[in-house]
């Protein structure tokens, strides 16, 4: 079984589209594992986001980051950091597709609603950066013999 970290960032927060991103998961099939509310402080930043330091929107990203509170959430399932990956769509909203999350909510590179690990690898590194391992919980659905 596959996890993911995906965070609503906070201009999904403030344009409350908090329960209709977390519908686009639900409705897929992933499972919840673990949510909360977090205000992120610079050094959450900056640890989330160091593989872009160095780049010319590095720290404006840091301020968007900490500019308001922050849903995290870690969902699992079968290939969870490709399917996220594919509900989210592409990073620019002006060129994601209509029916990804980006694609009907979002206009901008920046403020783009979501994050979602890009890796299996990285999912674990982000989760444990954003959640004790105390924080998720694990159970069995009972639709899960009919999703896969
Ligand atoms: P993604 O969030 O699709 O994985 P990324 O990891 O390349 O994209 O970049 C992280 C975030 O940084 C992205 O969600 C928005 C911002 N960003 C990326 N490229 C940018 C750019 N050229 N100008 C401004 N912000 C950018
Ligand atoms: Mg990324």
């Amino acid at each position: 079984m596959e996890r993911t970290l995906i965070l609503i960032k906070p201009d999904g927060v403030q344009r409350r589209l908090v329960g209709t991103i977390i519908q686009r998961f639900e409705q897929k099939g992933l499972r919840l594992a673990g949510l909360k509310m977090v205000q992120a402080d610079r050094d959450l930043a900056a640890r989330h986001y160091a593989v872009h330091q160095g780049k010319p929107f590095y720290e404006s990203l840091l301020k968007f980051l900490e500019s308001g509170p922050t849903v995290a959430m870690v969902w699992e399932g079968r290939e969870a950091v490709a399917v996220a990956r594919n509900l989210m769509g592409g990073t620019d909203g002006a060129k994601a597709p209509p029916g990804t999350i980006r694609g009907d909510f979002g206009l901008s590179v920046q403020n783009n609603l979501v994050h979602g690990s890009d890796s299996r690898e990285n999912a674990e590194q982000e989760i444990a950066l954003w959640f004790h391992e105390n924080e998720l919980v694990a159970y069995e659905s009972s639709d899960n013999a009919w999703i896969g």
